[in-house]
């Protein structure tokens, strides 16, 4: 009897690209460190999306988590900026060409310390971007030291304990007008995957806060970023599920106990309420649900805050389709009788 030799076709997503042609160089983070975890949702996510990596602008500041996307997406356009100067770079680069998937990639140091007031004004613009805050209390790449996302009586290796209130970025940006924002823990697989795959749907700021714990200098027992803590003190929101718009998967939905949310390009979030009601188009709820929690001692994760009608800043600069950075000469350079008509104007 004659038997196949033929080697199965390799897998490949909507766009005909198998996952390898995700991937980046070899990581050089701690093994363990959950910036890598990220990444690798990062890749599974954008594969699974048929996102073609050509048109992904990665970006980042500086840290340990701003390193991190050298190690996915190799294809993909990447700019490391000045320490808390990536939203300046990264408004730029989407205002020149908005057919780019921006992905911002920061950490908690680059966004919350020296790059606070950066990451204020990109929150209040609704400019269509992924910011991925890698979190982990700490200035992991300078050896550790309390970033402003510490939380009060959290300790260091050194005994050192931390007596400054938190910043909690996601309150922060929901306040501000972000039109996306969540946190999760890049130790919950399941729900990253499926916030990350929401976040490349939606048309505006996405904002992801994931607790990203530092296993050389903020894993131990006494610190509130370490994987034991996030294991006993996470409280998450929802369970999330993601259905695109090029899938007609249909999920177990019930009414009743889930909230849908249809993104711009048709896809459906899906939220299964865990507890009381909770409506993720609700801001004020949004925050009281995060400062109780704060109260609380639990770190709550989920989608808290969605608005997929917003007008983006695209939208509000009422810019041409055509992205600024491929119009032809004639259309960006006026000619010498549009110049003599403006200053007419200005007579
Ligand atoms: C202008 C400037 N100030 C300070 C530094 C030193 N520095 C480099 S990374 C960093 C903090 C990084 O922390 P975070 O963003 O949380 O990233 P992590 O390494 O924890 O992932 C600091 C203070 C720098 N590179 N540039
Ligand atoms: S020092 Fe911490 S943040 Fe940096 S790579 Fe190692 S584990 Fe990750
Ligand atoms: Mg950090």
């Amino acid at each position: 009897m004659a038997t196949s030799t033929a080697t199965p076709a390799p897998k490949t997503n909507r766009i005909g690209l198998q996952v390898i042609e995700y991937r980046g160089g070899k990581t050089t983070l701690c093994a363990g460190c959950g910036h890598n975890a990220i990444s690798e949702r990062i890749i599974d996510a954008m594969y699974e999306m048929g996102v073609r990596p050509e048109r992904v602008a990665k970006l980042s500041g500086i840290g340990c988590s701003s390193k991190s996307p050298a190690y996915f997406m190799s294809r993909s356009h990447s700019f490391n900026a000045v320490h808390g100067r990536m939203p300046s770079v990264a408004t730029g680069a989407v205002l020149a060409n908005h057919n780019l998937l921006a992905l911002g990639v920061s950490g908690d140091g680059d966004t919350a310390s020296i790059g606070v007031g950066q990451f204020i004004h990109l929150m209040r613009r609704n400019l269509p971007i992924i910011y991925i805050i890698e979190d982990n209390g700490v200035y992991g790449l300078t050896k550790g030291q309390f970033s402003a996302t510490a939380d009060v009586g959290s300790k260091l290796k050194s005994g050192v304990i931390n007596d400054l209130p938190p910043i909690d970025t996601c309150a922060m940006a929901i306040e501000l007008g972000a039109t996306f924002v969540g946190r999760s823990f890049s130790g919950d697989k399941k729900q990253l995957h499926a916030m990350l795959k929401a976040a490349i749907a939606h048309k505006g700021t996405v904002m992801l806060d994931v607790i990203s714990p530092c296993v050389t200098f903020n894993d131990h027992d006494g610190s509130t970023k370490s994987y034991k803590y996030m294991k006993d003190h996470e409280e998450p929101l929802q369970e999330i599920s993601f259905v695109p718009s090029f899938e007609e998967i249909s999920v177990d939905y019930d009414p009743g106990t889930t909230v849908e949310v249809t993104m711009h390009d048709g896809s459906r979030l899906q939220l299964r309420k865990l507890e009381e009601e909770y409506d993720p188009a609700n801001r004020i709820e949004a925050v009281k649900r995060l400062m109780e929690a704060h109260h609380k001692g639990e770190v709550l994760t989920g989608v808290f805050y969605v608005n997929p009608q917003a007008p983006s800043f695209i939208d509000m600069l009422n810019l041409v389709d055509e992205p600024l950075a491929t119009l032809p000469e004639s259309a960006v350079r006026p000619g010498r009788e549009a110049l003599t008509a403006a200053m007419e104007e200005l007579r």
